[in-house]
Formats: structure tokens, sequence, C-alpha cells
């Protein structure tokens, strides 16, 4: 361990801050890590995370074509060495990019044994040789989570299987992750629906199986009280992909399924962009919706493309979404526990270790521009203004009574009858709006 430390795996230098004039495009232009804003460094603020699966795992493979990403390090019969020399680079790339955090599944930082007992057993050196990085690097676990949809016995679901049995092992893998999150100090633990949905109507029962997800969430909930685990439960809606029709489709719908089943108190919502387009929804909607809750928990940091159906989990480099998104999350009074976890991958022909840290860079700048931009429109006050000014017929007399739940029909109707009449119309000004956006990203 002491040794691998020492063996670079990644030719590329530790990423530095040189400013917006900067044309080095190994170099961060908007994020500045030592940068102190009210009393907190950027590195504090944007709590950027590394997803290991996408990063370390990701080969490129498609429906149409197999792997074209091989890194060097990716050598050897033994894949439990492999996966120690793997996190060695991982942490490595890690420190280089200046993220304090990363994330994981289960199964991505140890390979699967051929029983549930030889699987712990491997998973346990891993996260040992996890929790000796994390200790010699300060780099944090944001989130842990388990891979309940890859291994063909999940292909009906996890929680929402059929088959009871399948129910029960991915209980105890869920067990096992839980445990591990815990032992390497996880902030949050994230529940993304995997294959819990439907591929058709024919052969389930909806009912049953969202009756089955909420068991299993209840179940987690008291076994993490039981170990005493500390971090935040997060939901992670998508609409579809793998399945046709996924139970936590968005926010709205994650909402109701929480409050149905008595769970809206034990968690918040890891929102991804990408599944945010694929819901028909907006990033910054999804955000607001979750916000208004105050389940806003963590953010997913990806982009889909605007032309494909499917979750393409590209980085994001469009400030102007971003400065819409942080515009919410300012307001919504940030992320709390949760932070930018870069759920996103290289494209296949992306095959060169360096096109790894171009494409934190440009996440990590697009969103530290917005973060910066955000600050300033929130500062500048005018828009914020515009929304309350909007809503003010509310903040007194009869409006607030409508608020506060004194106003009556009757009495409402009275006041129409005898005082107010007709309402004078207002402009919703949207295209001034539009062109005020553009003055703080332009201007
Ligand atoms: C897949 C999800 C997944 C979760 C973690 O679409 O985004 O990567 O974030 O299970
Ligand atoms: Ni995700
Ligand atoms: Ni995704």
């Amino acid at each position: 361990m002491a040794k691998a430390t020492f063996i670079h795996h990644f030719r590329t230098p530790r990423i530095a801050y040189e400013g917006p004039r900067s044309r080095n495009p190994l170099a961060f232009r908007h994020y500045n890590p030592a940068e102190v804003i009210e009393g907190r460094t950027l590195k504090e603020h944007m709590r950027f995370s590394i997803a290991y699966w996408h990063s370390f795992r990701g080969t490129g493979a498609d429906p149409f074509g197999p792997g074209t990403i091989i890194r060097p390090w990716e050598q050897g019969k033994d894949p439990v060495s492999v996966a120690k020399v793997r996190m060695d680079a991982a942490f490595e790339f890690f420190q280089k990019i200046e993220a304090p955090f990363w994330c994981f599944h289960d199964r991505d930082i140890a390979p699967e044994g051929r029983t549930l007992t030889e699987s712990n057993k491997i998973l346990d050196q891993i996260v040992a040789h996890a929790k000796q990085h994390q200790k010699a690097t300060g780099v944090k676990l944001l989130w842990g989570t388990a891979n309940l949809f890859s291994n063909p016995r999940y292909m009906c679901g996890a929680a929402t299987n059929p088959d009871a049995h399948v129910f029960a092992y991915a209980a105890a893998q869920v067990k096992k992750a839980l445990e591990v999150t815990q032992e390497l100090g996880g902030e949050n633990y994230v529940f993304w629906g995997g294959r819990e949905g439907y591929e058709t109507l024919l052969n389930t029962n909806l009912k049953r199986e969202q009756e089955h997800l909420a068991a299993f969430m209840h179940l987690a909930l008291d076994y993490a009280k039981r170990i005493g685990f500390k971090g935040q439960f997060l939901i992670e809606p998508k609409p579809k992909e793998p399945t046709k029709h996924q139970y936590d489709f968005d926010v709205a719908s994650g909402i109701a399924f929480l409050r149905t089943f008595g769970l809206e108190k034990h968690f918040k919502f890891n929102i991804e962009t990408n599944h945010a387009t694929l819901a028909g929804h907006s990033f910054q909607h999804e955000i607001e919706v979750a916000a208004a809750q105050g389940m806003l928990g963590s953010i997913d940091a990806n982009s889909g493309d605007p032309l494909l159906g499917w979750d393409t989990d590209q980085f994001n480099t469009d400030v102007k979404e971003l400065t819409l998104a942080m515009v919410s999350i300012l307001r919504a009074g940030g992320l709390g526990t949760g932070g930018f976890n870069f759920d996103a991958k290289l494209r296949r022909p992306s095959i060169d270790p360096e096109d790894l840290f171009h494409a934190h860079i440009g996440g990590m700048d697009a969103y530290a521009l917005a973060f910066k931009l955000a600050r300033r429109i929130r500062a500048d006050g005018k828009l914020e203004q515009f929304v309350a000014d909007r809503y003010a017929s509310f903040d007194a007399g009869y409006g607030r009574d409508i608020e506060t739940g004194k106003a009556t029909f009757q009495s409402l109707e009275k006041l129409v009858l005898t005082k107010l009449g007709e309402p004078a119309p207002r402009s919703g000004k949207q295209e001034y709006l539009e062109n005020l956006l553009n003055t703080y990203l332009h201007g």
C-alpha cells in the first residue's frame, strides 16, 4: 500500500487553478479549490465527487460493440489484486483533480464472488484498502450504494422482484453495503431504482411491488438505526431505463411514494440532470420540487443529449442550465451533506487517461462558474425581488388570510362582490427576465 501511493498511474500532473484567462486545457479556470468565499473554501462549497463506476469501471462498451477504453492498470489474473491497483489509480486521480469526495456501488470496487459469503469477504478486503487511501489522502466518501441491477438474478428487480428469494438476497446485499458505507464514513446512502419497475403490466402486480419496495426501505432504515449509521438516505429518481417504467419516476412521484408509506422524514432526493430531462422536466424543476418539501439532498451532476432519449451521462458544460439550477440550490440553503457527484462518463472514443481530466475539469469549471454567477444573481436581488413582488398580494390583507387559512369561499365571494370586482391583468414579463438572466451570463 505504501508503495502503491508512489507509483503514478496517470502522467497528467495535479490540476492547478490558473484563472479565467488561462488557455491551458489542463488547468482550472473557475474552480479555485483554495478560494475562500464566506469563510469556506470553494472546495468545501462545491463538494465535488467522482463516480467510481463511470470513471474507473467504464470501458466504453455499448450494445453495438465492446469496450474501447483500456487502462494500463487493468492487468493481472487475480481480480482482487487488480481491484486494489485500480483503486490506487482512482485515489491518485481524486487528488490530482482536487475532488474531496468519491462515490461507489459495492460491485464497482470489488468483484463478486461465487457466493454471498465470498463476495462479502472480497468486499471487506477492498474496503480496508479504500479506508487506508481515504486516511492517506483526506478524500471522503459522499455516498455508498449497492448494485442491485447488473447480476442476472435481479433481471426482474430486487426489492420489487416477484420472487421473495430475490428480495431476501437484495436485503442481504444492502445490509452489507450499509455496513461498508458506514465503515468508510459515508455521509449519505443512495437508493437508485435499478430495475425496480416493470417491462409489462401483463405479468406485474404493481400494488404489491410498490408495497415491497416500501417494506425494503423500512428494513433498510431499521438496520441503519440498529448499527448507528448517521448518513442521509437518498432516493435517486429516474423515469425509465433500464425498465420501461421505473417506480421512482421523478421527484414528485418519489414524494408521493415516501408519504404514502410513512418514509418521508427519513429520505431526501439525489437529483440527476439526465434523469430529470428523461422524465420530461428540467433539472431546475426537479430541484425546486424537492426543495419545496425540504427534501433536496444531493446532485448527480451530468447531462443528457437533447437529441437522444436515453441516459447518456455526459459531463455538463452548459453554464446557463447550471446557473439556473444553482440559483435554486442556493435559495434552498445548499445541499447539506450532499454534493455534486459526477455521475458522467467519457464518450466511447475518448480513450486517453487524459480525457478523464478534460471531462472533470470541464464539469467542475462549469459548476464553479455557475455557483459564482448564481451568487451574483442572488446578491443583485433583481430576479428574487421580481418574484417576491409578483406574489405580494398574498403578504397582507385577504391574500394573507388565504395563506393562513382564515379565508372562506363566502368571505372571498363577499369581497369580490362588494369591493374587488374584476382583477387587473399584470404581465408575467418572461422576455424581460430572460434578457435579465443574459446580462449576468454574458454581461
Ligand atoms: C443510473 C444511476 C446510477 C446511480 C447509482 O442511471 O444514475 O448511476 O446514480 O446507482
Ligand atoms: Ni446517478
Ligand atoms: Ni443515470
